[in-house]
This record gives structure tokens, C-alpha cells and sequence, in this order.
């Protein structure tokens, strides 16, 4: 019912809507209406209450509930489900469990903040509550295991485009999986599946993006959207982006593989020409980053002139 009445008050952006045409319009008592309005107050909707005139929205709370989401998003697949959350440990691990249970590709799992939010090699990521977005979405490509990271590669360009279009923030790709702005982290990126030798069973990606955190709160060397490039950002906004801007990146990358991508990811990239030291199972790799191949793998110069490919890892600019 809360739905509804937020619905009317859609399609009357600037009046004012009184308890009578609301009751009429949705079939329920006046009395029924002042609770549900409590109820939004609840949630954090502010109202001005005119005599003789009614109800109208002052301000809506800087949340990321699915059905305000739901209400501006364009998608046909990803986020066509959304599944909201205060706090949960983990958007990662919920959509695992969900896609386990035969969650539909798309679905996306939203959470305001993480108790336990995840890195890879289970490193912890910081999501201090209703500051940033902490999304999963369920894949479930048709793809052999080792063509995954191609996902965490789209995602990346996705993110930049996203940001740069919804805010003009100069965003850039530190291969694989990190988004710096001004050299700092604003974002990441974690792709985990469930996966047979030869087919991936589903894939969950997570996206963590410091939006309007402060830096304080955040570890060293990582910093928000918003401290770097001034103003408050209406959150809800920028997820619609980024998940519009994915879907069609998603759709075109099954279609045409990756080689779009290929050109759109080496002008976003903070890693190629730099000199890097990429970490890869306990080897070290130091040399120039020159390209990235095909199947995404970061091909490196090393000092004897030979290259060397690595499919998965950290990378450390060093100059
Ligand atoms: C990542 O790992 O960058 C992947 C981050 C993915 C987070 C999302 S949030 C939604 C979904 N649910 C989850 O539980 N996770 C995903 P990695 O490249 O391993 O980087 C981790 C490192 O980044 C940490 O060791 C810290 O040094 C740093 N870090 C932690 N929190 C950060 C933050 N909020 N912003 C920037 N850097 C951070």
C-alpha cells in the first residue's frame, strides 16, 4: 500500500494529493491512509500536511529502497528483481545463496551497509552505512570458467562510464579490478561463480562504490566520489546509471564477446604504460604494463624485453 500511495504521488509531482482522493483512488478508509503516511514517515519520507489541500512530499529519504528503484529504472534483466536490505552481512554471499536457490539472472541484491562486506583472498571492504553502494547482481553466462574475468573487465568500463557520464568525475581502471579517482580507490569490483570444468553454474558480481563516504572512514589510500569531486551525490540516481549502463554493456559483451570492450578499457586504463609490480600466486612480476589481451590478461614487459601475461592478481603502480 505504501507502494501505491508513493505511486500517486509520482504521477502528482508538484500538488498536493488530500486523504480523500488518496482513500478513493486506492480503495482503503482515511484512517487506513494516515497510517500508511505514518508508515513512509517511518521510512523517512518528509510530508507537509496542508488543511483543505492534503498531503505532498517535502523530501524522500536518501535510501536505495527497491521500489524507488524499481520506479526509475529502465532495465529489462538486471535489477528487473531487487531485494533490499538495511544492514546484511554480505550482498555477495546472499546472492550466492539466492542463485543457489535458482534466482533469475539479474536479480540484484542491495544492501545501505555491510557488517562483513568482502574483498577478494577475503580481504575486508569497508561499507560504512547509506555512504556508499554495495550491490550484487546474479549473472548466469554462457561462458567457460576461465572467460570470467572478462565480466570483472565490462563491469569496470561499466562503472567508469557510469560515473563519468552521471557526474563528469574522471574515473580510471587500475587492472583488474579497482576504479581510482585521482589515484585514490572510490570503487571495486568481486566476481565469484559456481562453476563445472566446462561451464560457469552462475556468476555474482559485486560492486562496491564509496559515493558520499568521507575518508576518514575509509582505509589509507582509498577516498569517495564525492571528496574528490565535491558535491553530495543523490545515490539512487547514480545506481540507475550504472546499472542502465551495464545492462547494455552486459547485452552487447553476449552478442560480441569482448572485443568491444577491448579499445573502450585501454582508454580507461590507470595501468597501461605505467611501470607495475603485479603480484600473482606468490610471484612477483616487475616491468612495463603494456596491453591487455583478448581474454583481458595484462601483458607485461619485463626489463629483459621478454613479456609475460597475467590472467589474475594485484597490481602495484610504481611509476
Ligand atoms: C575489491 O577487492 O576491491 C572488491 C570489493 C568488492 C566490494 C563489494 S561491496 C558489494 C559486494 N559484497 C561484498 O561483500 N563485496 C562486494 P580487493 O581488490 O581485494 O580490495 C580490497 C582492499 O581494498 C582491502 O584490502 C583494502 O585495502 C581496500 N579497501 C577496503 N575497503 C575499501 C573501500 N570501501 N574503498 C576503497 N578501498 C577499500
Amino acid at each position: 500500500m505504501e507502494e501505491k500511495i508513493l505511486k500517486l504521488f509520482r504521477k502528482n509531482e508538484d500538488g498536493y494529493l488530500s486523504g480523500e482522493e488518496i482513500s478513493d483512488k486506492l480503495g482503503v478508509s482515511r484512517s487506513a491512509v494516515w497510517k500508511h503516511i505514518e508508515k513512509l514517515r517511518g521510512l523517512g519520507y518528509e510530508f507537509d500536511a496542508v488543511p483543505h489541500l492534503g498531503y505532498r512530499i517535502r523530501k524522500k529519504p536518501d535510501k536505495l529502497y527497491a521500489f524507488e528503484l524499481e520506479a526509475i529504472l529502465k532495465n529489462h534483466v538486471i535489477g528487473k528483481r531487487v531485494l533490499y536490505y538495511d544492514t546484511i552481512s554480505s550482498t555477495n554471499t546472499t546472492a550466492y545463496d539466492l542463485a543457489k536457490k535458482g534466482f533469475k539472472e539479474g536479480t540484484t541484491i542491495i544492501a545501505e551497509g555491510q557488517s562483513k562486506g568482502r574483498g577478494r583472498l577475503a580481504r575486508e571492504w569497508s561499507s560504512p552505512k547509506q555512504k556508499g553502494i554495495y550491490l550484487s547482481i546474479i549473472l548466469r553466462p554462457n561462458l567457460l570458467p576461465y572467460q570470467a574475468p572478462k565480466i570483472t573487465l565490462i563491469t569496470a568500463v561499466s562503472i567508469c562510464e557510469a560515473i563519468r557520464g552521471y557526474c563528469g568525475a574522471e574515473v580510471l581502471i587500475k587492472w583488474p579490478n579497482d576504479i581510482l579517482l585521482n589515484n585514490k580507490k572510490v570503487a571495486g569490483i568481486l566476481t565469484e561463480m559456481e562453476a563445472e570444468q566446462d561451464s560457469i553454474n552462475f556468476l555474482i558480481l559485486g560492486i562496491g562504490i564509496n559515493v558520499n563516504t568521507r575518508i576518514s572512514e575509509l582505509p589509507k589510500g582509498a577516498s569517495s566520489i564525492s571528496e574528490e569531486a565535491g558535491d553530495n551525490i543523490l545515490r539512487i540516481e547514480l545506481l540507475k546509471v550504472i546499472l542502465e549502463t551495464f545492462e547494455q554493456n552486459y547485452a552487447t559483451f553476449k552478442r560480441e564477446g569482448f572485443s568491444p570492450f577491448r579499445h573502450r578499457w585501454k582508454n580507461l586504463s590507470a595501468t597501461l604504460g605505467r611501470r607495475v609490480r603485479a603480484t600473482c600466486m606468490h610471484r612477483k612480476i616487475e616491468g612495463e604494463a603494456v596491453d591487455i589481451d583478448s581474454d583481458g590478461a595484462l601483458k607485461i614487459r619485463l626489463d629483459t624485453g621478454f613479456h609475460e601475461k597475467v590472467v589474475a592478481g594485484d597490481v602495484m603502480l610504481l611509476r
